[in-house]
């Protein structure tokens, strides 16, 4: 493949920057941050198996998971590029208990974004050598430009962020992100190191067959839930449905998005309020959701209208195909409120 056929992801970020006429750079500047820690965090997963970085470093996170080796790599990885070049004020991450303040080098807190994201989300799939991935969330902070960011500054709403993306760590190297102008995929070529856009304006189809859920918590599923896993299966679907789960949100998501289909994490006997964090995967993932035609919701509202209230909340989750997920609500509307 002649790879200068393609525009970068240099060239798309330099080009969108055009359509922000009051842009200062510090967008297109932490955007590239973020690129060049999906370069760094890629080399040390696809090499994961031979680095002996993998396996639990025996320490937990605020979670009370167990952190492998490279959650804790791929997390530095990212507050280190976003750190050392003045975009943001503030990141929170699924890896620390509290958000973590930046100064600007230049300018005490002159930086106007901060960065919630899940460094390494899925990464019990490491050592099955199976695929993971870094979500991400910006948004402008609400408190004033030039002191230290607040808690209040990273609990917006899912409506006020600014960007929203996911590099995945597959058969091939993804960043997939939106800045709420629709969604752009683009694929790194390892050999050269660089982004390729190779899925412009992405849109996730109307309707799928495939569902993803762990259905290992079946006993703790409402019964409209239950309703809708027996309409998948069916046999006088003129279609069959596919169940398809890989343990990593990106991965089911992102096959999802291309293909067809519904992720579902609702709430579980052993995760009352859902397992995933609003913030740093659920938010992120919605927008891009609703921004290629899906619906994301925790079973009664728009993700992306609630209000957060604590840094690592935790909501039940429903994303996809907007037909489908339609349906799984109506089906919770008739049976879970009878
Ligand atoms: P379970 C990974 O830990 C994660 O946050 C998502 O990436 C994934 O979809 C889900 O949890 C898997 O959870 O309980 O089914 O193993």
């Amino acid at each position: 493949m002649n790879n200068s056929n393609f525009q970068t992801l240099g060239e798309f970020i330099i080009d969108k920057q055009e359509d922000f006429s009051l842009s200062t750079g510090e967008f297109t500047r932490l955007l590239s941050a973020i690129r060049l820690a999906a370069k760094l965090v890629n080399k040390e997963v696809n090499k994961a198996g031979i680095a002996n970085i993998i396996g639990a470093m025996g320490s937990e996170n605020i979670q009370g998971e167990n952190q492998q080796k490279l959650d804790v790599l791929a997390n530095d990885i990212f507050i280190n590029a976003l750190t050392q070049r003045d975009v943001v004020c503030g990141i929170a991450s699924e890896e620390n208990d509290d958000f973590i303040i930046i100064n600007n080098k230049k300018q005490d807190h002159q930086s106007k974004y901060v960065v919630l994201m899940d460094p390494l989300d899925g990464s019990s799939n490491i050592d099955v050598n199976v695929s993971v991935g870094t979500i991400f969330s910006i948004y402008k902070r609400i408190s004033p430009v030039g002191s230290p960011v607040i808690l209040e500054d990273f609990l917006q709403p899912g409506t006020e962020q600014v960007a929203a993306g996911y590099i995945i760590y597959g058969s091939s190297t993804m960043l997939v992100y939106t800045t709420g102008n629709g969604v752009n995929g683009f694929t790194l070529d390892p050999e050269i190191g660089t982004f390729y856009l190779s899925h412009p304006n992405m849109k996730i189809p109307e309707k799928g067959s495939i569902y993803s859920i762990n259905e290992g918590n079946s006993k703790s599923f409402s019964p409209g839930i239950t309703a809708y896993l027996e309409h998948c299966k069916s046999s006088e679907n003129k279609k069959p449905y596919s169940a398809r789960y890989i343990g990593s949100l990106v991965s089911d998501f992102h096959r999802n998005m291309i293909k067809g289909g519904i992720y579902m994490y609702p709430a579980t006997e052993s995760s009352p309020k859902g397992k995933l964090r609003l913030l740093y995967e659920c938010n992120p993932i919605a927008f891009l959701c609703e921004q290629s035609g899906g619906i994301a919701t925790d079973g009664t509202n728009r993700i992306m209208e609630i209000i957060p209230s604590e840094l690592h909340q935790r909501v039940p989750v429903f994303c996809g195909c907007s037909g489908m997920v339609k349906d799984v609500m109506q089906l919770m509307e008739i049976h879970d409120n009878a």
